[in-house]
């Protein structure tokens, strides 16, 4: 029998929490993983109408750890993420309408038709910056979590990035520093098992990567990516350590990404995985095993869920149409933001 790598405990012993959140809280959480699972698997299905004029990364199967973590956060914290942003932004209250728009490459996308998939913006929520290169974003966040210091306002700054991340020297370098500085960050690691189609195994010993980041002196724990709760109890815990002086944090989670490393559809076929891999995982599908939890404890999910089903659906064809009737950018902009000859 092959072992996979999965340790996560689903929602097994996790009933004291009922008594800790509210109703309303522990529902929520559901709703934002719904809705973007919901809004991914919308974009999958139109994205060979060939009018989203981007690269994609799919975030479905990763749900919890955007929407656990970001739940940690207050709106003024800071946020940055790489290429697999989606639902970082969407997490930390994106707009849905601008994040569409972008992907269309309208004028009035986030960031102004300039970006795409991997350049989402929300400065009103905190959604500070996301970056293509691998590990890009990891330098950029600690840059402002330093500057955080110097301000001394109180904001956490949260970076996510993939497995493969850890292995631009930029991710060990920025680790130092902060350790250093002890600087007011979370370094978070979806550690999705993959860098594209490379396994973790054939890129790196085998060791746990939160215990290499222990290894710059930071403060670091691993959590079950797939359990929403876990990844927000490990980033609260972390975020109030930080406004008390503590210092960086790293988290990994381990995750599992569900579809191709980009673009619609899986690509287990083409044979760096196997199905029977993905399969295991979707058996922990972060939505459904906490549907089923919030549902065992009698949450009354089951009755609110086809109308909060619906009403996502509604918001995301409201949003589609906009996107597309949305003006495109003007050739007279083409230069307008370019700051060199
Ligand atoms: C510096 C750099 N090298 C290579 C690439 C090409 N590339 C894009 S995504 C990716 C894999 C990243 O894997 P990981 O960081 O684990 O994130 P995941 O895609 O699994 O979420 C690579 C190698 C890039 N964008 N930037």
């Amino acid at each position: 029998m092959v072992q996979y790598p999965y340790e996560g405990q689903g929602f097994k012993d996790w009933s004291g929490a009922l008594e800790k959140y509210s109703d309303s809280f522990l529902i929520d959480l559901f709703y934002k993983m719904l809705r973007i699972r919901l809004i991914e698997e919308e974009i999958e299905n139109r994205y060979f109408d060939d009018l989203m004029k981007t690269p994609i990364h799919l975030v479905i199967g990763q749900e919890a750890t955007a929407v656990g973590a970001c739940a940690a956060l207050s709106t003024s914290d800071l946020l940055y993420s790489g290429h697999r942003t989606h639902g970082a932004y969407l997490g930390k209250g994106g707009d849905l309408k601008k994040m569409l728009s972008e992907m269309h490459c309208k004028a009035n996308g986030c960031a102004g038709s300039r970006g795409g998939s991997m350049h989402l913006i929300d400065p009103d929520v905190g959604m500070a910056w996301s970056s293509a290169i691998v590990g890009g974003a990891i330098p950029i966040a600690t840059g402002a979590a330093l500057a955080s210091q110097y301000k001394s306002d109180q904001n956490v700054t949260m970076v996510f990035f993939g497995d493969g991340g850890t292995e631009e020297g930029v991710c060990s370098e920025s680790l130092n520093f902060a350790s250093l500085k002890q600087l007011p960050i979370i370094f978070f690691c979806e550690n999705n098992f993959y860098s594209v189609q490379s396994p973790l195994r054939t890129r790196q010993s085998q060791r746990d990567i939160f215990r290499w980041a222990e290894g710059h002196g930071i403060n670091s724990s691993v959590v079950d990516g797939t359990n929403v709760l876990e990844v927000y109890e490990a980033t609260k815990s972390a975020v109030e350590k930080i406004r008390d002086g503590g210092g960086p944090h790293f988290i990994e989670a381990k995750v599992y990404r569900f579809r191709a490393h980009g673009g619609a559809g899986d690509d287990s076929q083409t044979g760096y995985r196997e199905v029977e891999e993905r399969e295991m995982w979707e058996r922990h599908c972060p939505v459904e095993s906490y549907y089923s939890f919030l549902d065992q404890n009698n949450l009354g999910i089951k009755s609110q869920r086809p109308e909060l089903q619906k009403q996502i659906e509604q918001e995301i064809r409201d949003c589609f149409e906009h996107a597309l009737k949305s003006p495109e950018p003007k050739k007279a902009d083409l230069f307008k933001y370019v700051y060199a000859d």
